[in-house]
This record gives structure tokens, sequence and C-alpha cells, in this order.
């Protein structure tokens, strides 16, 4: 199951609902697409209903108001247990992550416990950046992969495939952060429980429409949880 988080994606929801499904029905794996949007007002919500109405591999999960990424994927991760998923994969709505790249995820998951998009390793990168945020970016993973202690070159993105067992193991409730380093999270937990990650080449564009939900507090939250998760030990 492919979970997409929107808020306020009206212009992105649709295409990328579409290309995502193509990408995963040329898979010839059974799949849904489950869009978590949180009241969004622009009607992404909306939009995402009348797809579902239209497309049996279509669901929404509507949440009562914006309550951030962290808990958006939390909350569509129990639904992906719930309905038997093998794999759970995550991806941004919009366009940031190409859904291209679904494919080569999924086919990576039967070797590794947790497959990660990767700007950071060879053959990957991030496309149209200035300087300063791609140094931001860059020492925010170095940041965590040093006091973490994990061999992970790209620990922030989002764009991940977990196999079920992973997030079957790990104490979802525990987790408590957003953004950033929600996704650090999630993946130094799973390599503390013995799970295997691999890290695949992508290439990170601009969100294609629409205005980015990052703020510096869920950015400078990264910078004080990532140390609290290494004492945690
Ligand atoms: N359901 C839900 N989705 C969210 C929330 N915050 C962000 N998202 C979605 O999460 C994905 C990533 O958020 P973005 O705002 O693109 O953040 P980003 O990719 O780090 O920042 P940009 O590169 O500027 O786009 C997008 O699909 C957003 O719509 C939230 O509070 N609730
Ligand atoms: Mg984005």
């Amino acid at each position: 199951m492919l979970i997409l988080p929107t808020y306020n994606e009206a212009e992105n929801v649709e295409a990328v609902v579409r290309a995502a499904l193509a990408q995963l029905a040329a898979t010839g794996l059974e799949h849904t697409v489950l869009v978590v949007d949180d009241n969004s007002p622009d009607g992404t919500g909306e939009i995402a209903d009348r797809l579902a109405a239209e497309l049996a591999a279509v669901r929404v999960l509507h949440r009562e108001s914006k309550d951030g990424l962290g808990r958006a994927y939390l909350a569509g991760f129990e639904v992906a247990l719930a309905a038997g998923a093998d794999l759970v994969l995550e991806m941004d709505a919009d366009f940031s992550h190409d859904p291209a790249d679904l494919p080569r995820l999924i086919a990576a998951a039967g070797d590794a416990d947790l497959v990660l998009g990767s700007r950071y390793v060879p053959g990957g990168g991030v496309e149209n950046w200035g300087a300063l945020r791609r140094a931001l970016s860059r020492s925010g993973s170095w940041y965590a992969r040093v006091l973490l202690g994990v061999p992970v070159r790209d620990l922030t993105g989002g764009f991940k495939c977990f196999n079920r067992g992973v997030l079957e193991a790990l104490d979802l409730t525990e987790v408590r952060a957003d953004g950033y380093g929600f996704q650090i999270e999630l993946t130094y937990r799973a390599i503390e429980a013995g799970f295997t990650v691999a890290e695949l080449p992508i290439l990170f564009r601009e969100r294609r429409e629409g205005n980015s939900k990052m703020t510096a507090r869920i950015a400078l939250e990264a910078v004080w949880k990532v140390p609290a998760l290494r004492l945690r030990r």
C-alpha cells in the first residue's frame, strides 16, 4: 500500500495518484493508494474522494485537522497493516519524489527490510536547490548519521518502502517526531531493531505545484530529537 499524505495539494493530488497507480499496476502486484488528508482547506480531500469513487485501488483517510506529517503517516500505517499490506510505502504528493521510481523501490524490498530513496548515494541528487538548501540538507543527514552511528547517507528523506514486519515490530505509539525527525526516527528504530536497510539513488525535484509545509520548527525539532534518540538507548 502506498501512503500519500496531503495538505493543500489540490493541484497535485489527482496527477500524482494517477501516476503512482500506473507505476504500481506495472509491477503486476496487488496495490492500493491511500491518500491521508488532514482536512485541507483547498479541497484536496474532495478530489481524493472523487478519485476513490472512480478507482477501486484508491482509498482516502480523512483526518480532522492538520496534525503533522508524522501523525498522518502513523494513521496511514495502521490502515495499511489492518488491510494486510505486505509492503507499505511513503511518498510525497508534490512530485518531489518521482512515481516512476516506485517499481525500483518495491523490487529492492525483496532483499532489504526497509528501502530508502536516497539523494546522497552515488547516482542520487537534488535538482534546482540553491547552495544553502543543499548544504543544510546534507549537514542534517551528516549530523544524524554521526550522532546516531548508522551508515545511512539520507536519513531525512520521505520516499521509503517498508516490509510490513518492520512496522509491526516497532512500537509506533512511541514515535513522536514530525517531518525530518519522523523520517530519521523510523529508520533509526528499524536499524536498532536489527532490520536491514538499502539505499537506492533518487533525484529529488522541487515540488511541482503548491506551497511547502516545512517550517523552521519542524527542522529544528530534528536537531534536538536526534541526540534524544541516541540517549534513549
Ligand atoms: N496529511 C498531512 N500531510 C502533510 C502535512 N504536512 C505536509 N504534508 C504532506 O507531506 C508531503 C511533504 O510535505 P512538503 O510540504 O512537500 O514538505 P517538503 O517536501 O519537506 O518541503 P518542499 O520541498 O518545500 O516541498 C506533501 O505531500 C504534503 O502535502 C500534514 O500536516 N498532514
Ligand atoms: Mg515537498
